[in-house]
């Protein structure tokens, strides 16, 4: 089925201005919603401004849709109160709305965080449990199992891209090998909305990085060929690291800042 109308929750955020641009022509039209109305509309889109956390404003933004790509929400850590109302209830609200309006599509934006607290000489795949490093990577957990619920019991279908960080370049050492470049993400949210066998799949966000520690063969089997490489950015990811203090936590673990952040357990028990 063509998709004729296609949503971006959390459009006013960096990847979803980086998504609008990329998925121009891809679709005849893309409604964005968030909180606040950007000021750049092109013809082709339209704007309903919701919060997530209200379910009645999820539905309405929801009419009409085809395809979701569900950005929205809080993009890093914070309490356990705004967690649970954008990430967890707001989640919810998408899932829940798009079923009710017969939304044939979900992609959704999961984290490497959801994975944080495995370490980083360990390579991890799909099939290895979940272990959040943050309330943030418990919340994109949450959503995975959700969108697995949804596709499962209602027939939607569910792409999770567990994103590294995107970026027009990595930024640091951990950041080459979790490194995604706004085309190669691109490539895979279509591949959420268009890919004609898709039912329920988690895959990793990541360019093609030499030094990554995911197996992503999942995003390989779906037609995923990504056309950058973050190695071809190593010197300027090394000199951002120098100087910066050790974290003995932070340093081994996959999740970086975010495993180490609030840290209060045993550490020779990681
Ligand atoms: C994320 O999930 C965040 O949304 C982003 O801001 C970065 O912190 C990224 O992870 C990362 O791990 O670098």
């Amino acid at each position: 089925m063509a998709l004729e109308r296609v949503l971006i929750t959390g459009a006013a955020g960096g990847i979803g201005r980086r998504l609008r641009r990329l998925l121009r022509g891809a679709y005849p039209t893309l409604r964005l919603s968030d909180k606040v109305r950007p000021d750049d509309l092109a013809d082709d889109e339209e704007f309903v401004a919701a919060d997530l956390g209200d379910l009645a404003a999820v539905e309405a933004v929801m009419a009409g849709i085809d395809g979701v790509i569900h950005l929205g929400g809080m993009s890093v850590e914070n309490d356990w109160e705004t967690i649970l109302h954008a990430n967890i209830i707001g989640t919810r609200n998408l899932f829940e709305a798009a079923r009710r309006h017969g939304v044939a599509r979900v992609v959704f934006a999961s984290s490497n965080h959801a994975m944080g607290f495995y370490p980083r000489r360990r390579r991890v795949g799909t099939d290895n449990l979940v272990r959040p490093d943050s309330r943030y990577g418990v919340s994109k957990a949450f959503g995975e199992a959700l969108g697995a619920l949804y596709a499962d019991k209602h027939g939607l279908r569910v792409l999770c891209i567990r994103i590294g960080n995107v970026d027009d370049r990595p930024v640091d050492r951990r950041r080459l090998a979790i490194w995604l470049h706004p085309e190669d993400l691109a490539q895979l949210v279509r591949i959420g909305l268009e890919h004609p066998a898709l039912h329920y799949e988690v895959v990793y966000g990541a360019s093609d990085n030499e030094r990554s520690w995911w197996d992503n063969e999942a995003a390989f089997r779906l037609g995923y060929r990504p056309q950058w490489r973050a190695e071809d950015y190593r010197d300027h990811a090394l000199a951002a690291e120098r100087g910066r203090p050790a974290d003995a936590i932070g340093d081994i673990m996959q999740g970086g800042p975010f495993a180490s952040d609030e840290f209060s357990g045993d550490a020779n028990r990681l």
